[in-house]
Formats: structure tokens, sequence, C-alpha cells
């Protein structure tokens, strides 16, 4: 029996009451059981969140029942999810929601692939992990519970539009994961989470765990002042002054070997992404020409992309948007000054 569409409402894992679009359908007890599956959009395909359970292989945990993974949704007895355990599907499921309005409203774009594609999310991914990710083989994104130490459920909105942008990039061409190119890549994500989780310039503020909050690290990275932050300790010896800071100026720029991080993509993109800052607040253009900036100018990246290339791509989208004489040109150009990255 097919589905039927119905509200429902949830605790997220920070506590925050949200409304949910479920569906819901009859069960063999004679009840209903509903799940994390928003189908209200008639122009795209639908918003899946799916229960891992704490493994790391979905396949395995459906290979009892006839149905294929992607058929068994997160499910639950009621259109009220408030349990404990139930937080980390209601915010996948909800922020993705948030996202998808975001770029559809703001950008024209439908979903990830700009052609209404399916957004599936899945939670509870193996055990005590620490980290979220979209992949481009899967076209889906995964969320770790973390360990409560370093981490909390990771599924927050800015981790969520981080997860998602990566899904954008590779529709749009793509940008290598390695070096300079990773790090514009990462720049993206970073940005556009920040900016689409506007109550803040840092991103994973609402996912620190016990004890990386003790160390006073109340956020992953920071747009604003990345070198509030240290970056993983084994990277400590590439940084110029050996205090491991993430780089906010290309004299900071963080040369790691392949093996490490890709070459540091998760490292020098604050650079790139402390520029969207400046441009926003300090030379005061706001958070809105940044996005339409930087959504323009994957029409200029390619692949293999360069930092030099990225700043010609955006001062062209700048044009292209304001013109040449305009404040946000100056905004941009300055703030690739101030980071040192020149053409
Ligand atoms: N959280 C990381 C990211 O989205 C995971 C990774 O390194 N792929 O970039
Ligand atoms: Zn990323």
């Amino acid at each position: 029996a097919s589905l039927l569409p119905s509200r429902g409402k949830g605790l997220g894992t920070t506590g925050v009451e949200k409304l949910l679009n479920l569906s819901h359908g009859p069960n063999k007890n004679g009840g209903r059981t509903f799940y994390l599956a928003d189908q209200t959009s008639d122009i795209m395909d639908g918003i899946f969140t799916y229960n891992m359970k704490n493994t790391a292989n979905q396949i395995s945990l459906y290979e009892n029942t006839k149905a294929s993974w992607k058929d068994v949704k997160y499910n639950g007895d009621s259109s009220s999810w408030e349990a404990v355990g139930q937080g980390p599907g209601v915010d996948a499921h909800k922020n993705s929601r948030i996202v998808y309005d975001y770029f559809l409203e703001n950008h024209g774009r439908n979903s990830l692939d700009d052609n209404g594609m399916a957004i599936r999310s899945r939670v509870h991914y193996w055990t005590e992990y620490n980290n979220a990710f979209w992949s481009n083989g899967l076209a889906m994104m995964t969320y770790g519970d973390g360990d409560g130490q370093q981490f909390i459920p990771l599924a927050s909105l800015d981790v969520t539009a981080h997860e998602m942008m990566h899904g954008i990039t590779h529709y749009n061409g793509g940008l290598r994961y390695r070096f300079e190119t990773g790090a514009i890549n990462e720049a993206f994500s970073d940005t556009f989470g920040t900016i689409i989780d506007d109550r803040s310039w840092d991103i994973g503020e609402d996912i620190m765990g016990e004890a990386w909050l003790a160390e006073g690290r109340t956020a992953l990275r920071s747009n604003e002042d990345p070198g509030k932050f240290p970056v993983n300790e084994r990277f400590w010896a590439y940084s110029v002054d050996g205090e491991g800071r993430y780089p906010s100026h290309m004299d900071e720029y963080y040369f790691l070997p392949a093996n490490m991080d890709n070459g540091g993509v998760h490292i020098n993109c604050t650079i790139l992404q402390h520029s969207a800052y400046l441009v926003a607040e300090e030379y005061g253009m706001g958070r809105e020409v940044v996005a339409d900036t930087w959504y323009r100018s994957y029409d200029y990246l390619h692949y293999d992309a360069t930092f030099a290339e990225f700043r010609e791509a955006i001062l062209q989208s700048a044009i292209d948007l304001y013109g040449e004489d305009s404040e946000e040109y100056d905004a941009f150009l300055g703030a690739f000054d101030d980071i040192g990255l020149y053409e």
C-alpha cells in the first residue's frame, strides 16, 4: 500500500522542537507506522531519512526482507518523534528540507542536481562515529552519533548544509578533492553551511562533545577568526608558526602531503571562507552578496581549479552581477588582498 503524507513533530539533538513532513501507512498490528519520508513537494522526488541502527552497512540490515534498503525509511510508531534516540533522524530530515528550500528560493535550484533528485540521509551510522559525509557514489549524506567527547550527533543545520553543498559541487562539475582544489571544495561547503545557518560564522557549534567543549572548542571551524581553533594535532608541525591554528592568510597555508587530509582540504579552506566573512561583515556586503557571487562562480570553475582561478571566478561573477565599478566588486577584491591571494 502506498504511503500517505502527514505532519508530525520531533525533538532534535539539542532539544529544539521541529515540525516534520512525514508519511504514514498501516502496519500489521492494525495501527499506523510513520516514516521520515517527505513527499510534499510536487517538483522533487522527496526527502528520505534512514536509520543505520549503529551499523556501517545498510544492506545487511535488510537482507532478510524483500525490500531494497532504499524502501526502508526510518520508522516510528507515532507522528511525534520525541525519544532521545530519534533526535538525529529529526535533525537530518528537517535540516535537509531547510537546505532544499534555501536553494530553491535563493538560487532557483531544484535539489542537489537541480533536477529534483531525492535527498537521502542516513543517521546512526556505525558506533561513536565522529564524522558526517556526502558520498558521490551513494549520492547521499551520512551522519554519525559522535562519541560524546569530541562530538555529539552531527546532523546540525550547518553540517547538513555543508554536506549537501558537497553534492551540489559534485553535480556542478566537481572540484577534485585534493590540495588547493579540494580546499575550494571544502570552502564552498563551509561558506554555505554558515550562510544557511545564519546564527554565526562558526561551523559546528551544535555538535561539540564534552571533552572538546571543555578545551574551549565551541565549534569545529570559524570563518570569522579561523585561528581561534586548532587543527588536528597531527598537522601542527606543518603550520608556519608551529602552533597548529587554522589559517586565515596565504602566508599561513599548510603544505601537507596528499595522505594528510588530502593535502589539507579541511585546513586551507579557512583562508577562502575567511574572505567570505570579510566581504559580508567587514566590507558590509552581507551574506546574500557572498552567496550569490560564490554560487555563480561555479560557472567559471573547472575540476582542477586553483586558488588563483577561484579568485578570478569570483571576481568575474561579481562583475556579472554588480558591475566592475560596484562596491561589491571592490569588496571581493579587497578581501582577496586581505587574505594575500593575488592573481
Ligand atoms: N566531514 C567531512 C567533510 O564533509 C568528511 C570528509 O572528510 N569527507 O568534508
Ligand atoms: Zn566537507
